[in-house]
């Protein structure tokens, strides 16, 4: 299994795939990451859904050789080691392991072990942080085309933690720090709206001296439009892309509720999935 730092084989790692073939690659991250935790019998399920085309947006559409990007909603993993294997950095044989006893494909990424995670994460509110401290590290080494990356969420925006990081960029004026968040309106308990209220999020953002985006975050078209608004803005401001999503897309009456965060799938859950995602020659069609 190759450790992070190694320079591994890519597949598909082409810069800037385009929206066609970014559709394809985020179906078949799905089709990676729905049997894992099927075999799993593992829950999650929703999240990793839920951000399955930014991550594969973000690695595959978007970061360079050089470029960082954290999973802050580490609780989504399977997507992220799957993305991984799409991009050819983990083997099949690696994703087979997930879960399992000895296991470095666990529940939540582990620091510094696995290409392209340089840091666990799962310990909601710190993910932004860790990105805040690489995009630092990055300005004051004069690394002017690195860019990190941070893949959040929304319940994590309750985190204090996660708004000192934001003030902090600002103030630094860390223009090659790329938070998406992943804004599915629902948190571990319940809507964010009800648990804590984020609206207006994208005024607080703009208030903390940010610049703000925002994309359907399941449609590539969106979030490449959203990245070629980021690369030519030429701010001196970090950016934040605000990505519309739904929870646990596809799982039927499971989707955009609670449901889909805890419940591992049922087989008819799995099967509906599965088809959804099925068509090499088409784009997901997930409602
Ligand atoms: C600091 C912290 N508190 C609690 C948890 C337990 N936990 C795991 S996922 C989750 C909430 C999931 O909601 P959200 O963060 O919005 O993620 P998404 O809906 O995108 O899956 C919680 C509370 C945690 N991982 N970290």
């Amino acid at each position: 299994m190759p450790r992070y730092g190694q320079v591994m084989p890519a597949t598909v790692k082409d810069k800037f795939l385009d929206a066609r073939r970014l559709e394809l690659a985020a179906a078949s991250i799905k089709r990676r990451f729905l049997k894992m935790y099927f075999a799993a019998n593992a829950g999650h399920v929703g999240s990793a859904l839920s951000c399955a085309e930014i991550l594969a947006f973000v690695r595959l559409g978007w970061m360079g050789p050089s470029d960082d990007c954290i999973l802050s909603k580490g609780h989504a993993a399977a997507a992220l080691y799957a993305t991984l294997a799409e991009a050819g950095d983990l083997s099949a044989d690696d994703i087979a392991t997930f879960y399992a006893d000895g296991t470095l494909l666990s529940a939540h990424p582990p620091p510094n072990k696995l290409p392209g995670i340089p840091f666990a994460t799962g310990s909601l509110g710190h993910g932004v942080s860790l990105a805040t401290g690489l995009a630092l590290a990055a300005k004051l080494r004069g690394e002017t085309e690195r860019h990190v990356f941070c893949v959040g969420s929304d319940g994590e925006l309750d985190e204090g933690s996660s708004w000192e990081a934001a003030l902090f960029a600002a103030q630094n004026h860390l223009h090659n720090l790329v938070w998406l968040v992943d804004r599915n309106g629902i948190q571990g308990f319940g809507r964010t709206e009800e648990v804590l209220s984020l609206e207006p999020v994208a005024d607080k953002f703009r208030a903390f001296n940010w610049d703000v985006y925002a994309a359907d975050g399941h449609s590539m078209p969106s979030l490449l439009q959203a990245r070629d608004a980021v690369m030519s803005a030429r701010s001196e401001r970090p950016s934040v892309l605000i990505c519309r999503t739904t929870k646990g897309r596809g799982m039927g009456v499971w989707a955009d509720t609670v449901d889909c965060h805890y419940r591992p799938m049922t087989q008819e859950v799995f099967d509906r999935l599965m088809l959804s995602v099925a068509d090499a020659d088409g784009a997901p069609t997930v409602d």
